[in-house]
């Protein structure tokens, strides 16, 4: 399989997020990506791409599913902070102050603090000097990953960070900015598949992938998930959000409770499968979460190292072409093995072309 890395993710890397109550080390570091590379250096299951250098047509593909005046704020936002005030230069960016329910999110504020409060919807994702660059790359190796697939590859995955799941169309969170899962599905999308469905492994519901494609019926999003009345996102993720308009029918949510055990786990993977298979999907995106490992700190499922070989053989077994993208999974040293316990079982299960 082809592997398209992020080269640019160590730019960024924030110090800072609001967590309870306090500001702690932020959990999504750049080492988690550190260790997927050093693993597939010990276990090659695949090669090692850049992603293809084309701005004009990546910007297209990220008008597509995210607001023109959510990528003008992103892309210029570090420039404005550090404008506002030299000393800023030191500090990363947080939000503050949000437009909840009978606040207008139709008139831009002029106040920085304002906007950042706008295109956000957490205190837990800090914006610094290097995360559009960051970002915007890791976008690219969405695309390139969905480019590959397109042109005739079984499966392809983009080794990035930050993630991108909860990213939606003019909002960022939970530690992600542009939605990498969303924009390999509509690049499959525009290069021939009729049908594509994101699967979404994530311990965390993919809401920005579920916002994104929430009024569409050619984008199937399924994501199974600690369950949103405990856990984070909190405010979306019930399995009684099925879609709207066009989109009625083709989104489905698997939550579980934490503490959820690995066999049930396992079989609401089925579940998610089975609607990937009843969509006719003609290629499969997987938001590839390892944080339902057993010793995430942040999460309450199960999966064991093993496990993770299971998922990708299962995954493969699905018999469709597949874009993977790396989302959360917060056991650091552990995320390498992890991550790369997929990918080999996927590759070694992949039919033969
Ligand atoms: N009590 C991803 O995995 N904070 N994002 C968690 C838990 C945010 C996770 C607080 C977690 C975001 C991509
Ligand atoms: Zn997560």
């Amino acid at each position: 399989m082809k592997i398209f890395r992020n080269a640019l993710h160590r730019r960024h890397d924030a110090r800072l997020e609001m967590y309870r109550g306090r500001l702690v080390p932020c959990h999504e570091t750049p080492a988690r990506l550190d260790h997927v590379l050093a693993e597939l250096a010990r276990r090659p299951v695949g090669s090692l791409h850049d992603p293809a250098p084309d701005d004009a047509a990546l910007d297209a593909a990220l008008a597509a599913i995210h607001a023109p005046r959510y990528l003008d704020f992103l892309a210029g936002a570090w420039d404005e902070w550090v404008a506002l005030d030299p000393a800023n230069a030191d500090l990363d960016i947080l939000p503050a102050v949000w437009p909840v329910r009978g606040f207008r999110a139709d008139v831009l504020p002029e106040s920085f603090a304002a906007r950042i409060g706008l295109f956000s919807f957490d205190a837990g994702s800090p914006v610094m000097a290097g995360t559009w660059a960051a970002a915007r790359e890791g976008a690219a190796c969405a695309r390139s990953a969905a480019l590959a697939v397109s042109g005739g590859e079984r499966a392809a995955f983009a080794l990035t960070r930050p993630p991108g799941h909860h990213a939606g169309p003019d909002f960022f969170g939970g530690y992600c900015f542009l939605n990498n899962a969303a924009l390999a599905a509509q690049t499959l999308r525009d290069h021939g598949a009729a049908r594509v469905a994101v699967l979404d492994v994530d311990y965390h519901h993919g809401n920005g992938t579920q916002t994104i494609f929430y009024g569409r019926d050619d984008v199937l999003t399924v994501s199974l998930h600690g369950d949103p009345r405990t856990e984070y996102p909190f405010f979306l993720g019930h399995a009684d959000e099925r879609g709207e308009g066009a989109g009625l029918g083709a989104n489905l949510n698997l939550p579980l409770p934490r503490g959820t055990s690995v066999a049930t786990w396992f079989e609401a993977l089925e579940a998610g499968l089975a609607a990937v298979a009843a969509h006719r999907a003609e290629a499969l995106v997987v938001a590839l979460g390892v944080d339902t490992f057993e010793g995430d700190p942040i999460s309450g499922f199960h999966l064991r190292a093993d496990d993770y070989l299971r998922l990708g053989e299962r995954l493969a077994r699905a018999g469709l072409p597949v874009v993977l993208t790396m989302e959360g999974g917060y056991a650091v040293a552990e995320v390498g093995g992890n991550v790369v316990n997929v990918l080999e079982g996927l590759v070694a299960s992949l039919p033969r072309p």
